[in-house]
């Protein structure tokens, strides 16, 4: 059993991304193989990173690992959409990627789903996160920046090549130390990089054999 998880390195200016710190913390599930790697915050270079990763593993199951700033808990995502953008929900913000790249509105993939939903257990693994007394919910949107593109990416890839292949992702909130920078005081929700340890692993070794 090959579990592959991945973290993303810092992005808007950020000098840490809490998904890169947690993984380093990560432990293989007894009678697992865990192969971690770190992403690129960059719509182009995760979609070839992600087809590397899956060809050259093999993986039974893929977890992406991001950072979603202003969340309380650790969300299990439940779907991914074919759409890129950098647009904030408010239309005026735009984010782009750390290559500078800034889709607005443009499909994934021409002949993808418009949506897939997670083959990961996400009722489980919630279940398994608040069982360690942290905070965990189900999310039914990982929004349209990098981290859905590579949720988009696992599955789209996933439905043609890994049929057996259990892959989706989980967002984590900010660290504490993060919150001095953030400028609207209704993103300023932080979890210990101990709880976020603590739920994610509770969540991987659903998978231990
Ligand atoms: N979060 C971003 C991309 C990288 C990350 O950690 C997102 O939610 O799309």
């Amino acid at each position: 059993m090959k579990i592959l998880v991945t973290g993303f390195e810092p992005f808007n200016g950020a000098d840490i991304n809490p998904s890169q710190e947690l993984v380093k913390h990560l432990k293989a599930p007894k009678g697992t193989i865990l192969i971690k790697e770190i992403l690129p915050v960059e719509f182009k270079k995760t979609t070839v990173r992600i087809h590397e990763l899956l060809r050259e593993h093999q993986p039974d199951v893929a977890i992406s690992i991001g950072q979603a700033g202003g969340r309380k808990e650790i969300c299990v995502e439940r779907v991914a959409i074919n759409l890129d953008n950098v647009r904030a929900s408010g239309g005026v913000h735009m984010l782009p990627d750390n290559a500078g790249d800034a889709p607005v509105d443009q499909p994934i993939e021409a002949d993808g789903e418009n949506a897939y939903f997670s083959t990961l257990p996400v009722w489980e693994m919630v279940k398994a996160i608040q069982d360690r007394n942290v905070p965990g919910a189900v999310s039914y949107s990982a929004g349209t920046y990098v981290c859905n593109h590579v949720m988009y990416r696992l599955l789209y890839e996933g439905a043609r090549n890994y049929p057996e292949m259990k892959a989706g992702f989980i967002h984590v909130p900010f660290l504490p130390k993060q919150l001095e920078m953030m400028e609207n005081p209704a993103q300023r929700c932080a979890m210990l990089l101990s709880d976020m340890v603590a739920g994610v692993q509770a969540a991987l070794d659903l998978f231990a054999v």
